[in-house]
């Protein structure tokens, strides 16, 4: 396997997931401004929306969306515990913070990373929607569970987790949600974690 990746980027979710289910795999950086890969290659090619992640699979076939690459990965390897067998409630709610975490939580982030300034009311107006938000994984943190869907780290943590530590490069302070904030030093205490 081989995943193409950004450093820092959301491709991290599954170079962590990669980490925890303990399969052989590859990393190629990719330029996404530029289009090419490390080794030389047109990244279009590869995936035509020209973002991370890509996942070659073994079998030669190439997954992007997070999503579907972290549930792939996961269902590589069913002992690691990582998703929820298909078919059963769990797994729709896993599929459901997943699609929370990608177009609502990952997306509230985007404009910080769109390379222009926000302006003062415009970066208020951002960081009112990343704390909706947050407020959401905190409430559902606070019946004690210790990840997204429970008690199990599913690939939904690990996606959420990179995301959120992204708050320390915008200079958002995650203390105000203390049970978000200990939860993402829980999980970057995982073996699998990586530093941004
Ligand atoms: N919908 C995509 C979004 C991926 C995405 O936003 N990737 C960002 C990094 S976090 C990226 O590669 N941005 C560079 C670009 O869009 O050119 C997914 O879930 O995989």
């Amino acid at each position: 396997m081989k995943l193409y990746y950004k450093p820092g980027a959301c491709s991290m979710a599954a170079h962590i997931v990669l980490n925890e289910i303990g399969q052989p795999f590859d990393l190629e950086m990719v330029d996404t401004e530029n289009g090419t890969t490390e080794m030389g290659s047109n990244y279009r090619q590869i995936n035509p929306n020209g973002y991370v992640p890509s996942l070659l699979t073994d079998t030669g076939v190439i997954i992007t969306e997070n999503p579907a690459v972290l549930q792939y990965l996961g269902d590589l390897v069913p002992e690691a515990n990582l998703v929820p067998a298909n078919g059963t409630i769990e797994r729709t709610r896993l599929q459901e913070m997943l699609n929370f975490v990608s177009s609502e939580l990952h997306k509230a982030y985007a404009p910080f990373f769109s390379g222009e300034t926000l302006s003062p009311p415009a970066r208020i107006k951002v960081e009112t929607g990343i704390a909706r938000r947050i407020g959401f994984i905190e409430s559902k943190l606070s019946d004690g569970r210790q990840f997204l869907l429970g008690a199990d780290f599913t690939v939904a943590d690990a996606y959420a987790f990179v995301v959120l530590n992204w708050s320390g490069f915008i200079e958002f302070d995650l203390q105000q949600w203390p049970l978000v904030n200990d939860y993402v030093k829980r999980v970057s205490q995982r073996p699998s974690s990586l530093k941004p």
